[in-house]
């Protein structure tokens, strides 16, 4: 699985008032713990108390690109915040995200061909978040449709089902499961899929618990990817133990320690 660290998001209140306060080292240290837990990539979020979204989201690439190489995902529901972090980003960026809207779609696919980043593309729309499995698929395969019209590389595409709290919206996450195994049948080659974890808990008390199950039980559908805490050991040993039931890494003994080796 490909692990995108969460924490660099001004929605968590430190993280938050260092954006504010421009306190590189809160940003800087937690790069780096997420990469030494394992994150694959960082996502940088300014968050939704950000005043100059476009000189945060600067500031914050810069700040990271001292202490880490690793591809950042760059999120934003604005394309210009997007793009000004693209170009201080370097290689393998990922663009987080786009709607399924024609005309935001057809943006940000050409931010990621000209930057050769790769694309998140949300099942929603200026509509609003779908109620079931249904629209989830048409709202993915308008996503797909535009990709292959402007000869994105369906392979670099991630689609994300928008995952729900399971406080509000329990009866909807069968189909959030359901929609991860079907986006794959959309195309051929398959489109690739990412959850942002954290929201199926919110407003839980028993978050990291329920993070946990939903992610084994996300990649026995065929997940790739997640937007989650890194530094969270039992949800990380579950998502290393789920891909060893699933056949992804090799048996041994010390199949934990061994896979953080890696
Ligand atoms: N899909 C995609 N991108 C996303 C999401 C998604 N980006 C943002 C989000 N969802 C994923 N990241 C987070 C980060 C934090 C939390 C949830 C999802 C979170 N934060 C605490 C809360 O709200 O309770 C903050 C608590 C604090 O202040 O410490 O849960 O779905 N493509």
């Amino acid at each position: 699985m490909f692990i995108i660290g969460e924490l660099i998001n001004g929605m968590y209140t430190s993280i938050g008032k260092a954006i504010k306060e421009k306190n590189k080292s809160v940003i800087q240290s937690s790069a780096v713990i997420q990469i030494q837990n394992g994150a694959d990539a960082l996502d940088v979020n300014c968050g939704p108390g950000s005043a100059n979204p476009v000189s945060d989201m600067q500031w914050l690439v810069e700040a990271i690109r001292e202490v880490t190489p690793a591809p950042l995902s760059l999120d934003s529901s604005k394309p210009q915040v997007i793009e000004a972090g693209l170009k201080l980003a370097g290689a393998n960026a990922i663009i987080n995200s786009t709607t399924a809207d024609t005309d935001k779609a057809d943006t940000l696919i050409s931010l990621a061909k000209k930057y050769k980043a790769k694309l998140i593309g949300l099942s929603m729309s200026s509509k609003g978040i779908p109620q079931n499995k249904d629209q989830r698929l048409e709202l993915a395969a308008m996503v797909v449709a535009r990709c292959v019209e402007q000869e994105f590389l369906i392979e670099d595409l991630y689609l994300d089902p928008i995952a729900m709290p399971v406080k509000v919206a329990q009866a909807q996450m069968g189909d959030i499961l359901e929609a991860i195994r079907e986006f794959k049948i959309i195309s051929d080659p398959a489109p690739k899929t990412v959850i942002g974890l954290s929201n199926v808990s919110q407003g839980t008390c028993q978050r990291s618990l329920i993070n946990r199950t939903f992610l084994t039980m996300a990649l026995a559908y065929g997940l790739d990817a997640a937007i989650l805490d890194p530094t969270d050991t039992a949800l990380m040993d579950a998502a290393i133990s789920a891909e060893l039931i699933l056949n992804k890494q090799i048996y041994c003994d010390s199949f934990l320690d061994a896979y953080r080796k890696k």
